[in-house]
């Protein structure tokens, strides 16, 4: 399987994020595809391509144009402020306020356009932010070219980016480009499996009300877990979207067994779906050892994940989310594609 990635993520690091009550070093770390990258070499899954420049066009699909504006110009905005460090909101239009305005001052724009304080902003964010896209188009295009599946080693991650905010170490949702991509050249459904430790809250509002594009989401379930407001299991699609959103929540602890009846009945309704193509959102934060998350999945478990994914016979694009144990995300986000192609 062929890798696409690129190394203008490092520009994106010593970014700070707010977490119980203290702004801490991102857990997010730079050196995280480079573990994966080298796993990658010692297995001999296959070549690491760089990516191809895309335009904005197709993201601006999926997410608002104000939105994809606005992210490039942040670090200056900062800067004009006399300011370094990480831009960060600290503000936000909640519930009786109005959120159909956007401010002109940086720190109320930081606000508007997210919904944590987990996607801060460096001098080469940008540039990181663009190059993830770019990876994530460029592996979609060797999925539509034939091949049975491909990897996108996107950095930073996109699952918790909506159709106008970031958040979540997440600015442009490099899954939901690549689905809409897919859909422009020749698919005419498209399955996006999101196995992150957390709920893919973006990808699921931007396609929320289509039939063209299921979202099956396995996570932590939100009245425990980060993103907290949305991956409920009665959330399950509006409009013509109805019946194209599932959600499986579980609760801390969750190991093996039920994790992977979840997975099972998921691929069930993806099968069923019959789609052309599928997306999967790979997060490795469902990890044993990872320091934010609280599910029980040993390195064992995750080409078993990889395998259930090939029964399906379908073409497969894996995208990277998540997995903060730094020195075991290769192993394991590895171990799900072997796992794929030993089937
Ligand atoms: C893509 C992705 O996986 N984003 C995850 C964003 C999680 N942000 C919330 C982090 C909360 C961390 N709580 C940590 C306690 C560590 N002792
Ligand atoms: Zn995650």
């Amino acid at each position: 399987m062929k890798t696409v990635f690129s190394p203008r993520h490092l520009g994106h690091s010593s970014q700070l994020e707010l977490v119980a009550g203290a702004i801490v070093p991102g857990f997010e770390l730079p050196s995280r595809p480079k573990f994966v990258a080298e796993r990658i070499a010692a297995v001999g899954l296959g070549p690491i391509l760089g990516p191809d420049d895309h335009d904005l066009s197709t993201a601006a699909k999926i997410h608002r144009r104000d939105y994809l504006d606005f992210l490039p110009t942040v670090w200056d905005r900062w800067t004009a402020e006399g300011r370094s460090g990480t831009a960060l909101p600290f503000t936000w239009p909640t519930r009786g306020l109005r959120g159909d305005v956007p401010p002109r001052f940086i720190d109320g724009l930081l606000g508007y356009y997210s919904f944590d304080a987990g996607a801060g902003f460096v001098e080469g964010s940008w540039d990181a932010i663009k190059s993830s896209h770019d990876v994530a188009l460029s592996a979609a295009a060797i999925v539509q070219g034939g091949e049975r599946a491909a990897f996108a080693l996107c950095r930073p991650p996109g699952h918790h980016a909506g159709s106008a905010f970031a958040g979540g170490y997440c600015y442009i949702n490099n899954a939901a480009v690549a689905a809409q991509w897919l859909r422009d050249n020749g698919a005419k459904r498209v399955s996006i499996l999101d196995v992150d430790y957390h709920h893919g809250n973006g990808t699921q509002e931007i396609f929320y009300a289509r039939a063209d594009v299921q979202v099956l989401n396995l996570h932590a379930d939100p009245m425990q877990e980060y993103p907290y407001f949305l991956g409920h299991a009665d959330e399950k699609g509006a409009g013509d979207g109805e019946g194209f959103n599932l959600n499986y929540p579980m609760p801390f602890g969750t190991s093996w067994a039920e994790w992977n009846a979840s997975l099972k009945d998921a691929c069930s309704r993806l099968a069923a779906y019959a789609p052309d193509v599928v997306v999967v959102s790979l997060g490795v934060d469902t990890f044993e050892r990872d320091p934010i998350s609280k599910f029980k999945l040993t390195t064992e478990d995750f080409p078993k994940i990889g395998a259930r994914i090939a029964a399906l016979g379908l073409p497969t694009l894996f995208v990277m989310e998540g997995g903060y144990a730094v020195e075991e995300i290769g192993v394991n986000a590895v171990g799900v594609l072997t796992g794929f192609e030993g089937v």
